[in-house]
Order: structure tokens, then C-alpha cells, then sequence
């Protein structure tokens, strides 16, 4: 029984975000309402991982409207319930969700309507559902989301917590890039996938749809089934994989419940109710347009129509869940079916027993494993489905080895479940042909057939589906990204000075050089008042020197906008000032080669103008309905300030940004302290060094970094390059000097070896 516990928050090694809780709310005799756990296959599978880990956590909502339930334990897990309104469920759940996901992502067996209604509705409860989950996960955790209801939410808690592995399991189908198209808001959708370190489907098809969809619409790099996703801040790339995981069912419990002696009871007391026919013949689905109960029933009705099939001989149980009632499409579906199935009673019906047994209601899992072992066959028709669980608890429910399996091959267990007999369930007559061979199919083909399925579904079971995705995930997922500096120097420890003379020595022989370094902290002292910086002059004389001669480039590369830098410096134009952490370049001398830089990531195009124009106005229209922000525009980026506006107003721009931030495929957003700045080139050091390095055809660079946004450029040192790091911290560069005064020191070393060698 669920008890109530404390949201504290931050502590849970493992969350699992989905639509959904694992609860339903139950109305007890004196009107309260009681939250009972209610444990399906993604429950199971995550009790036997949740034993796996300290502490556990679900965030989802816990159905109807309005105010939820505040956080309990259950099942030695706790519960975060998402509230969502009852427009937000027309809109989110019914609207976008079911109204747009579904259909188009089951290759539109009906028409997916859209409404940018609805899209905003998704767009906040994504939001909300990320913004419960980031908080509840402990440092270096792991956030599991799930199913096409929440494809934001990886990428908006990657925004919050850059710490955490995250993975997304798409429960349905992905489409095709052609279907996929149609999807208006579609590269946000990717983008927010994106934010995972991996994202599992169903079937091999479905990741090659969603890698084809990336690549072709996002341009984004890929290589085998590893992409390549421009990163935030200093990060220049992330990698996100993507993999098959084919769910599955507890196999050992549902095989278990058929030892049970009431549940067999159960299953010849439903033959004795439908008359001791001599084949029972079983649909089980949600009363859902994917499902093929269409098709189903206009098979049965034309075989008996024909002839085939003697009512007095062959029964078939219809079970349609009710589902999604408040979706036009789905009451239309109810009516057509409960017209077909009055009609084919109607029609062939002995007196007294169905030709077709219909049950729109719920059943427990004794009763469904009673009706499974009570059927000779199952018929899973789907015209497109992610995995279908019914046709894997068919195979679980006969350890006798009796029954025939007919399963559509749209349905993902297609994939594994090769020893079924398989049908295109489009085609009436093949469908028709299908249910008449399984009918007749003798014993031992039918021992064959079934031994081979059971050890397919026995092996490969729920729990062995969620160890396998979180293995995945934790070699998929690393707390910092893929490309962060490896630490060669940790703590204080300063080189050695001879160590650090043979290095120069080695490095000053080497024909062209770039040198490179960076401002504050480097070249001047750190002051409290950025503006009262004092550079120190020697060094920055000695860099001019350097400048001068044969083979060899300077450059300054800086946080500090350019103007500023160039201000503060005074350099000369044989030395490239680089401003804004790598996104605002100066003047290059002339034998610099410009078209390097002009092609590199750091430069300008009409389309990167475009885009940043159509950036600042809509943080213009941003700012203006919130007093006290303001936005100022650089070269290369537009930055949204927020520091004189009241305290909620501030928020609520921020916040504004950051939703429209999910929207822009290409652009670096980067949240401050009471700043958002949104770059449409890579703000990272490490970029603008490397083009500097190409552009002065450099065989080797040397460069002076304090900073933790130098780290970028110390993870790119190659076999002759020289990392130098001012003062204290874990760094990636391979040497380290005290401060400024070093710094300089360095410098004047350099001058003087260069100098020898010419
Ligand atoms: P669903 O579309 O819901 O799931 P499915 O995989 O068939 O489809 O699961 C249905 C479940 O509901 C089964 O466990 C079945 O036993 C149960 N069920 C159906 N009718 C019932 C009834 N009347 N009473 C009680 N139980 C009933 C989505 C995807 C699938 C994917 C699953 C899991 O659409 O393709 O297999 O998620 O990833």
C-alpha cells in the first residue's frame, strides 16, 4: 500500500519519467480515493533494476485532472505525480499526443491532425515533467524517459543537469524520414530526442528511420549508429547512440500463473461457456485503428460467410480494452466494430452462443492467462505496432505447447518471433488463408512452431530488456561529454623548470609555430572589477616581438568582447584577437589563409545572419513583454539580459527563451547567471585555436590558459603541441606554471630560444 513520504529531492540514483504512474487511483465505500500500484510490464521490469540501485523514482501523472497526489512510496520506489490540467490532457494527451504522435507515427493508418494549440500544450507539460524529474535525481544519476508523449524532455533536462545519463525508449514505432516530414515542429522533436546519450526503439527499422530522419534533417554527422550532436558552451560534440531493444514480457510469471489449478479451471469453464466449440480462436488488443480489429473481423465474417468455417465448430473472443474514448477516431472505430459484430452474429449465430464473442472491458492477468490457455489460436493483426505484448504472453501462457500463433508482420515481435504464421493482415484473402491453416494445423507442427517461440520469449524477457537498455546506457552515457579534456595534471604541482625548458626548447625548433593565450588570469592579474585590469606590459610587449618574426603566429583569445580586448591590448595587426570565448574574430595579418577561417564553424554565413536576425527579434518581443530585460546583440550572437528586471518577471523571460531555445535546430543557447545568450557559431576556444592553427599552416601550437573555457583547447593537444596551464585545478594541458608572473616569464623564454634558432 502506497504511504506518504517526503518529496526530498536530489537523492534517487534511477528515475523513470512516462506519461503515466504505476497507479490507479481506486474510490473507496466512504468516497476517498486510495492509489493502488498497478504493475504492467514496464513496472516489472523496473522492480527487478530498481533492487539494482539505492534509490529509486517515477515521475508521471497519476490520471485525471487538476491537483495530483503529493509524492508517496510504493513498491519500494517513490512516486513524483505530474499534475496536468484538464485542458492540458485535451491538448497534450489527446491532442498532440494521440491526435498527432500516433497516427503519423503509425505510417497514418488514420490522418494525424495538428493544432499549434496542442503543440503548446505539449511544450509546457514536457517541460513540467522534465522540470519534476531533474530535481528528485541524484548527482550522476540516471533519468530513464519513455514514449513518444515526452520527446522534449530529454534535451530540456540535459539543459538543466549536464551530470546525468539520460536515456529514451520509444515505445511505438518511428516512422519513415518521408512520413516523418509532415510533422510540423519536427526538428524539435529530434532535438529534444537529442538531449538523450541514448535512444532505444523498438525494431532495427525504427533507428534506422530515426538516424536517417536526423541526418537528413538536422545535417547532423553520423557515423554507424553513433551521432555526432553540436554541443553546448564549451562543449564542441556529444554523442548520442541509438539502439534496438525489443521489449518484452515477465515470461516466468505469466508461464508460472498456468500451473495454477483455478486459473486452468477458469480456461475450460470458458470453453464450457462458449459451448465446448472445437476451436476457440482469440483477439486481444486495445480497441485501437492500429490493432487490425477491423480486418480481423472482416476475415472471421467472410470465412463464415463462405462457408470455411462451421459457427457451431469455431468460436472467436474479441477482447477490446477500452481505449482513448475521447479521440474522434477511436469512437468511430468502437462503432464500426460493435456494427460488425452485431452484424456477423446477427448473420451466422447458432441459438444460444456467439459466432464472435465481444468483451469491451478490462480483464485481470488470471483471467487473460485463463483465456489465452482456452484458445487454440491468437490473432495479432496489427497494421503497424512497436512490439505488440499480446502476441509474447500467448507464447508464455503454453507451456503445453499447444495453440497457433498468426502474427502480423507489422507488428515489431515479427522480428523475433519468426516461427509464427506470419500474415499481411491488408490482405483479406492472405488473412482469411492465415486463420484456416492455423485452424488446421496438426499437433506436432504446432509442438514445433511452439517450442521455437517459447524459448525466444522465455530468453529474452522484460528484465533482461531494461538491464540490457541501462547497460547500454551507462556505456552510452558519460557525465561529461565524450570529447572533455583528459586530466594530465590534477591538484598544484608545478613542472619542473627543466622540464619545462627542454619542452620550449623542443617546441621553439619546430619551423611555423602558433602562439597562443589567453587574457585574464594569463596576461594580466585577476581583479574583482573586470574593468580596473592591469595587463602586464612586459609580457604583452614580448608577444609583440614574437609577432614580428619568421614563422610565427600570435593570437589572443579571450571571454572578453573583442573591442574590449583590443582596447585593453594594443596589439598590434601581426596578432589575431579572437573575443567572446572564439566567437568574435579581429583582422587577420595578410598571410594568414582568411578562406581557412571563412570556412571553419567559427565564421559568419548569410544563413547564420538570417537566423540570428530572426534570433533577436523574437527576444525583442520577448523582452518587451517583460519590463527590465533587454537584449543585446553581438556579431554572432544575441544575448538576452535580465539582471534590472523584478524577480518573477525575469523568470518568467528566461523561461520564455528557453522554450523557444528548444525550437532552433543549429544554435549554441547558453543560460547564465540572469543571462541567456543564444550563438549561431560554436563559442569554444578549443574551435577558434584550431582554425588559428589550420589558417597560419602551423606545425605546432603552443598555449597559455588558466581558465576552465581553456580547457577546450588544452583537449586538443596534439604530439607537438604545448598546453600550459596558469595556476591551480585539474587541467588537460601538460604543464603548469604559479601565475602571471610565469606566464610572462614563458613568453620571454620563447623569444629568446626563437630568437637563437634564427
Ligand atoms: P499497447 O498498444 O498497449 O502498447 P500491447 O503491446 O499489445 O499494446 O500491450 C497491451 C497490453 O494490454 C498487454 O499486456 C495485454 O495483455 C493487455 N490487455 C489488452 N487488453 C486487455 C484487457 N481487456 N484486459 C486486461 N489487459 C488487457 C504499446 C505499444 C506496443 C508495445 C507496448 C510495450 O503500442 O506496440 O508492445 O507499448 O512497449
Amino acid at each position: 500500500m502506497p504511504t506518504a513520504a517526503s518529496p526530498h529531492g536530489g537523492s534517487h540514483q534511477l528515475v523513470v519519467v512516462a506519461n503515466r504512474l504505476p497507479v490507479d487511483a481506486q474510490t473507496l465505500p466512504d468516497g476517498s480515493t486510495e492509489w493502488v500500484t498497478s504493475p504492467g510490464g514496464l513496472v516489472t521490469a523496473m522492480e527487478s533494476v530498481m533492487r539494482t540501485v539505492d534509490s529509486g523514482a517515477w515521475v508521471g501523472w497519476a490520471g485525471g485532472p487538476g491537483q495530483p497526489p503529493e509524492p508517496f512510496e510504493a513498491d519500494g520506489m517513490s512516486l513524483y505525480p505530474v499534475r496536468l490540467e484538464q485542458e492540458e490532457i485535451e491538448r497534450y494527451y489527446e491532442g498532440f499526443s494521440n491526435g498527432t504522435l500516433w497516427p503519423l507515427y503509425h505510417d497514418v493508418i488514420v490522418g494525424p491532425e495538428f493544432h499549434r494549440t496542442w503543440w503548446d500544450s505539449y511544450l509546457t507539460v514536457n517541460r513540467r515533467f522534465a522540470r519534476a524529474a531533474a530535481p528528485v535525481t541524484a548527482p550522476g544519476g540516471t533519468i530513464w524517459v519513455h514514449d513518444y508523449q515526452l520527446q522534449l524532455v530529454p534535451r530540456m533536462i540535459r539543459d538543466e543537469r549536464s551530470d546525468v545519463r539520460i536515456g529514451f525508449f520509444n515505445h511505438i514505432p518511428f516512422p519513415s524520414v518521408e512520413l516523418f516530414s509532415q510533422l510540423p515542429k519536427r526538428n524539435s522533436i529530434l532535438r529534444g530526442l537529442l538531449g538523450s546519450d541514448l535512444v532505444g526503439f523498438q525494431r532495427e527499422s525504427d533507428s534506422l528511420n530515426f538516424v536517417n530522419s536526423v541526418r537528413k534533417l538536422l545535417g547532423y554527422h553520423v557515423e554507424g549508429m553513433t551521432i555526432s550532436v553540436p554541443g553546448l558552451g564549451a562543449a564542441p560534440v556529444r554523442e548520442v547512440q541509438v539502439q534496438t531493444f525489443p521489449i518484452s514480457i515477465d515470461s516466468q510469471a505469466v508461464s508460472a500463473l498456468t500451473e495454477d489449478p483455478e486459473i486452468r479451471e477458469r480456461a475450460e469453464a470458458l470453453r464450457r461457456d462458449l459451448g465446448d466449440p472445437e476451436k476457440v480462436v482469440l483477439g486481444v488488443d486495445r480497441l485501437d485503428y492500429t490493432k487490425g480489429i477491423r480486418h480481423r473481423l472482416k476475415a472471421w465474417g467472410e470465412l463464415l460467410d463462405d462457408g470455411s468455417i462451421d459457427p457451431h465448430d469455431a468460436v472467436m473472443i474479441q477482447i477490446a480494452t477500452p481505449s482513448r474514448e475521447r479521440v474522434e477516431a477511436y469512437r468511430q472505430l468502437r462503432d464500426e466494430v460493435e456494427l460488425t459484430v452485431g452484424r456477423i452474429n446477427g448473420e451466422h449465430a447458432p441459438i444460444g452462443r456467439p459466432a464472435v464473442s465481444y468483451q469491451h472491458h478490462s480483464f485481470d492477468r488470471r483471467d487473460m492467462t485463463a483465456l489465452y490457455m482456452a484458445a487454440d489460436v491468437v490473432l495479432v493483426t496489427a497494421l503497424r505496432d512497436g512490439m505488440n505484448l499480446v502476441a509474447k504472453e500467448y507464447v508464455a501462457s503454453r507451456p503445453d505447447l499447444r495453440g497457433v500463433l498468426v502474427l502480423s508482420e507489422f507488428a515489431g515481435a515479427a522480428d523475433e518471433l519468426r516461427a509464427a504464421v506470419m500474415v499481411n493482415p491488408h490482405d483479406i484473402d492472405d488473412l482469411k488463408s492465415a486463420i484456416l491453416r492455423a485452424l488446421a494445423m496438426p499437433v506436432e507442427e504446432q509442438e514445433e512452431a511452439m517450442r521455437s517461440l517459447r524459448h525466444q520469449v522465455l530468453e529474452h524477457d522484460v528484465q533482461t530488456w531494461a538491464h540490457n537498455f541501462l547497460g547500454a546506457l551507462e556505456e552510452a552515457g558519460r557525465p561529461e561529454p565524450k570529447t572533455a579534456p583528459v586530466v594530465r595534471l590534477t591538484g598544484d604541482r608545478i613542472t619542473a623548470p627543466e622540464e619545462l625548458d627542454t619542452a620550449l626548447r623542443t617546441f621553439a625548433k619546430v619551423p611555423r609555430l602558433l602562439i597562443a593565450s589567453d587574457f585574464d588570469g594569463v596576461l594580466a592579474p585577476i581583479v574583482a572589477d573586470r574593468d580596473a585590469v592591469q595587463p602586464d606590459q612586459q609580457a604583452l610587449s614580448t608577444l609583440r616581438e614574437l609577432s614580428e618574426l619568421p614563422g610565427v603566429a600570435v593570437a589572443l583569445v579571450s571571454g572578453r568582447a573583442l573591442a574590449d580586448l583590443d582596447s585593453l591590448t594594443s596589439m598590434p595587426h601581426s596578432v589575431v584577437l579572437v573575443g567572446s570565448h572564439g566567437a568574435e574574430v579581429g583582422a587577420l595579418p595578410p598571410w594568414m589563409q582568411a578562406e581557412v577561417l571563412d570556412q571553419s564553424a567559427l565564421s559568419m554565413t548569410p544563413e547564420k545572419e538570417a537566423l540570428l536576425a530572426s534570433i533577436t527579434s523574437t527576444l525583442r518581443r520577448i523582452a518587451r513583454a517583460h519590463p527590465g530585460t533587454e537584449v543585446e546583440v553581438k556579431p554572432t550572437a544575441a544575448v538576452l539580459h535580465t539582471r534590472n528586471a523584478k524577480r518573477r518577471g525575469g523568470i518568467n523571460a528566461t523561461e520564455s527563451a528557453l522554450e523557444y531555445a528548444v525550437t532552433l535546430p543549429e544554435v549554441t543557447v547558453t543560460p547564465g547567471k540572469e543571462v541567456v545568450e543564444f550563438a549561431v557559431v560554436p563559442t569554444s576556444k578549443g574551435v577558434a585555436v584550431d582554425a588559428l592553427a589550420r589558417a597560419s599552416a602551423a606545425d605546432a601550437w603552443l598555449y597559455l590558459g588558466d581558465d576552465v573555457t581553456d580547457e577546450s583547447v588544452f583537449a586538443q593537444l596534439g604530439e607537438h603541441d604545448l598546453g600550459i596551464k596558469v595556476g591551480e585545478g585539474d587541467t588537460a594541458a601538460g604543464l603548469r606554471v604559479a601565475g602571471t608572473e610565469d606566464a610572462r616569464e614563458v613568453l620571454a623564454r620563447l623569444l629568446a630560444l626563437r630568437g637563437e634558432r634564427d
